[in-house]
């Protein structure tokens, strides 16, 4: 009882903190340099300098800005379905949603990372985590679209993912949440959480060629849980930090009982050893389901296969493959530096920030410098492993990234600021407010070996006054910042789509020229491609009906369908003929309950419609295509189930009456 009276008094204390944030900084109005609105102006008809991919949090999706103008170039859907593109409503992009729970059309997605090659951004893909219901997506970026979709099996909440190796050997995905793993029983007591609960990191492999993703081993972990993760690089390649809390193992109050130890652990994994006790066939195959999804721009559809098994170490029989070493506080951000040499743990209850030794690491390991055990696990010592700790760097450290004249940039939770650090000695030489609350934070390059610098961006939990009010809920936002002289500067506000967590700030040169412009005609191989109008038809199979339509400037074909019954599942396949860029053509007819098509140049997407009354039915082109686009429409004629009107199709012609007419 008296224990519980402590933590209460101390859960209350942070919760002044957090209340804290709630003030207006002194000079909020002000902090904007004066030049500001010439450094983010981009010219109408330039182009900005950098993309900025960002996680869109509990949207499920994920968008790219220009920076430094903060413009809005693109929202990309990825485990949320999206009506402006048709994503998760046609049938060719459905089984991208598909999981071994069924269809789940939405989900959380917090951090977005970009492959590397040689430690550095490659421009290829972008990986994104659901937080909800386990999964890792690629979004390639010759199409902007997500191309695969991988559920983890053994999870619960992939939280500490997607991180990635120097030249995107693995992605990784930690478990946020513990659970059961998938091949026990899991109808056993919460609070036999220490008893029955696990830990799972997955390492999905990525082919060179193609990015095709899989999940090549999961590492069987002690139930905590694991929060973030970076891969080591240069000095630490073949090493992965994963941050973790409630190492009490508490099932319940985790406010109070995940918060009662002065120190949680950062997990330094040897995924080069895992590789060789994998190769050697010391890994267990267990048997799971879980989904696996991809998109392919030839048949333009993606395909859902269950798979059933995985390959799982328990690093509790391998004693060089895991080493804990502690991290005051709770650690939420764990990031390398730029040369791999070192480790920030960012204990969100702390007033400090540790910076952890890759050499002394080694060191301590050698010398097995042990203070004990942990579910199997060597624990180090803290003082062997530390290089040193940032000293009164502000409240609340989440997230640090690097840029490349050698500082560290740390946001602050509960003081809503900016810290900047020399990686060295370890002294604060800048700080600058955020509006407000800052959670994630991001450098161009600045989880990379070569870091850009130039900009930073804060990416913040709470507006408060920074835009017009929208009701009770107020713009997500973020807050971009001039990094390359002595000074920190703020030079922009922007609103963000959904909660912004993690983000990549990526040069334009790395991926604007790679953009498929349209897809090939003579390469669609959808089963239902019309190859020309003269290939259109429509097709009765028992209660089924199968549209074969085109669509180009400014007509559909065929745009008069008559012998359409209630009840009948009508497919419309819609071949956009197009053959150049930027010319989509859409498709929607009334009473769908189903989104519309947004159909690329060359590609075919198919809409499911099952008219439920009689009548006459309009359907149009959904995108403004050509002067005569609102002429791009035709009907649809439903008669009653069981009639027998003729199934006519045409365009640009009318049957003679005694063709359409119902035979008695
Ligand atoms: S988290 S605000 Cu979901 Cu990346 Cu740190
Ligand atoms: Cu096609 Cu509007």
């Amino acid at each position: 009882m008296k224990n519980y009276k402590l933590f209460t008094v101390t859960v209350f204390a942070f919760s002044l903190l957090l209340g804290f944030t709630a003030c207006k900084p002194k000079n909020a109005g002000s902090a904007v340099s004066s030049d500001a609105a010439g450094k983010v102006y981009v010219a109408p008809g330039k182009y900005d300098e950098f993309y900025n991919f960002v996680s869109g949090g509990f949207s499920g999706q994920l968008s790219a800005y220009g920076l430094p103008s903060g413009r809005l170039l693109r929202v990309i859907p990825v485990f949320s379905v999206d009506p402006e593109k048709g994503w998760g409503y046609s049938e060719e992009t459905k089984p991208m949603l598909n999981t071994s729970h069924g269809f789940v059309p939405w989900d959380d997605l917090h951090h977005v990372q970009m492959s590397k090659t040689n430690g550095e951004y490659d421009g290829k893909w972008v990986f994104g985590n659901a937080n909800n219901t386990p999964r890792v997506a690629r979004i390639d970026l010759k199409t902007f679209r997500t191309a695969e979709i991988i559920e983890l099996p053994n999870s619960g909440g992939n939280h500490s993912s997607p991180f990635i190796t120097e030249n995107t050997e693995y992605v990784v995905a930690g478990t946020r949440f513990s659970i059961p793993p998938d091949d026990k029983n899991g109808d056993v007591p919460i609070n036999t959480y220490k008893q029955n609960f696990k830990g799972t990191i997955s390492f999905i492999s990525v082919s060179k060629a193609d990015g095709s993703m899989d999940i090549s081993f999961q590492l069987q972990c002690p139930g905590v849980n694991f929060d973030l993760s970076r891969a080591g690089k240069g000095v630490s390649h073949g090493w992965f930090f994963f941050s973790t809390y409630n190492t009490e193992q508490a099932n319940t109050l985790l406010e109070v009982n995940a918060s009662q130890k002065d120190k949680d652990f950062i997990m330094a994994v040897n995924w080069k050893k895992a590789e060789e006790y994998i190769k050697a066939g010391k890994g267990r195959k267990q048997s799971v389901r879980y989904a696996h999804n991809k998109y392919s721009d030839v048949t333009h559809s993606a395909t859902s296969v269950i798979k059933t098994e995985v390959t799982v170490l328990d690093v509790k029989d391998f004693k060089d493959l895991c080493y804990f070493f502690p991290c005051p506080k709770s650690p939420h951000g764990c990031d390398v530096s730029p040369t791999g040499e070192y480790i920030v743990g960012s204990g969100k209850l702390a007033a400090l920030i540790p910076v952890f030794s890759f050499d002394k690491l080694q060191k301590a390991i050698a010398a097995k410098d042990y203070i004990g055990e942990f579910d199997g696990i060597p624990i180090l010592k803290y003082e062997s492993v530390l290089y040193g700790e940032v000293k009164k760097p502000g409240l609340g450290p989440l997230h640090t990234e690097f840029d490349n004249k050698g500082f560290a940039y740390t946001s602050m939770f509960v003081s809503s600021e900016v810290v900047k650090w020399n990686i060295k000695d370890l002294k604060v030489v800048d700080r600058v407010p955020t509006y407000y609350s800052v959670g994630h934070l991001t450098v161009a390059g600045g989880d990379t070996k070569a870091p850009y610098g130039k900009y930073m961006v804060a990416y913040n939990k709470i507006t408060k006054d920074r835009f017009l009010p929208t009701g009770p809920e107020l713009s997500q936002s973020a807050q971009l910042y001039d990094i390359s002289g002595d000074k920190m500067q703020l030079i922009l506000d922007y609103p963000t789509i959904g909660e912004p967590h993690y983000a990549q700030i990526v040069p334009a040169e790395l991926i604007k020229n790679n953009s498929i412009k349209f897809f090939k005609m003579e390469e669609n191989k959808n089963p239902y491609f019309s190859n020309g109008e003269a290939a259109t038809k429509v097709v009765r199979e028992g209660n089924k009906v199968h549209v074969y339509m085109t669509a180009i400037r400014s007509h559909l074909t065929p745009d008069n369908i008559e012998g359409i019954r209630v009840g009948d599942e009508v497919y419309f396949h819609v071949t956009n003929l197009e053959q150049d860029w930027d010319v989509p053509h859409g498709f929607a007819v009334k009473g769908a309950d189903n989104g519309e098509l947004l159909v690329m140049p060359g590609e075919t997407q198919t809409l499911k419609w099952v008219p439920n009354r009689v009548g006459m039915f309009p359907m149009y082109c959904t995108d403004f295509c050509s002067a005569l686009h609102q002429e791009m429409s035709g009907y649809v004629r439903v008669s009653p189930a069981g009639s027998n009107t003729p199934l006519l199709f045409s365009t640009g012609k009318n049957y003679p009456a005694s063709d359409t007419a119902q035979k008695k």
